[in-house]
This record gives structure tokens, sequence and C-alpha cells, in this order.
């Protein structure tokens, strides 16, 4: 399922160039836009899925995503990082395709970034 109008699904299709850092049958990751650490990317489900709680309805493809994000840590940082869902419009989601935010490459363990 793929929705013409979601900015998600036209990366994953290739019509919106990304810089992809790892993909599978399912999920494919890519850089943030606008990154706010030294590592942060982006893992998505290559379904259309609203958001984190949705996902939890398919928990095979919840742990692929959660599986890629530590791939992707590995291979891009130290292999620790922070892994955000932003859920709904007041927490700050702005893209509603469900996408967990790898944050890595920095000490983060005193302070917010
Ligand atoms: P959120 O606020 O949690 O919905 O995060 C959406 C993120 O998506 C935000 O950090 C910027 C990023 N983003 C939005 N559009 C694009 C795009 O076209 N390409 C890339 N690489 N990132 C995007």
């Amino acid at each position: 399922m793929t929705d013409h109008d979601c900015v998600f699904c036209r990366i994953i299709a290739g019509d919106i160039p990304s810089d992809r850092v790892y993909e599978d049958e399912d999920v494919i990751a890519f850089k943030d836009l606008n990154p706010a650490a030294p590592v942060h990317v982006l893992v998505v489900p290559r379904k259309h899925v609203p958001n984190v709680v949705a996902l939890s309805a398919e928990p095979a493809l919840l742990a692929a995503v959660a599986s890629a994000a530590g791939t992707v840590a590995q291979q891009e940082a130290n292999g620790d990082f922070r892994f955000l869902f932003n859920t709904g419009e007041t927490a700050g989601q702005t893209v509603f395709h469900v996408h967990g935010h790898v944050l890595a490459g920095t000490d983060m363990s005193e302070g917010e970034l």
C-alpha cells in the first residue's frame, strides 16, 4: 500500500532522491534532511503505516524496523543509538508514514539533544 501524497512513499518509490544507508525487503533507512545529531537516519517500513502505534499491530514489521535501526547504528556509529518515534502533531510528527529517528555518533548520556 502506498500513498502518492506521502513524501516517504515517494522516497521509497525513488521519485524523490534520498541518501539511503540501508534497505531490505520490508524497510528502508535514509539520512534525515535536517540532521539533529552527527548520525540522524530515518528507518521506515516500505508499507504505508501512519504511526508506531499502528505499526505495533504488525509485530514482525515493527521488529524489522527495530532490527534495521540496530544495523544502521552499527554501520554509521558505534552501535549505541537513541530511537525516537514522534507520534501525533503536538509531539512533533510532521510526516504521517511511521519513521524511527536513529540518533547517534555523539555522547548523549548527559542532557538532551
Ligand atoms: P517527524 O518530525 O518525526 O515527522 O520527522 C520527519 C523528518 O523527516 C524530519 O526530521 C525531516 C525529515 N524529512 C522530511 N522530508 C524529507 C525528505 O524529503 N527527505 C529526507 N531525507 N528527510 C525528510
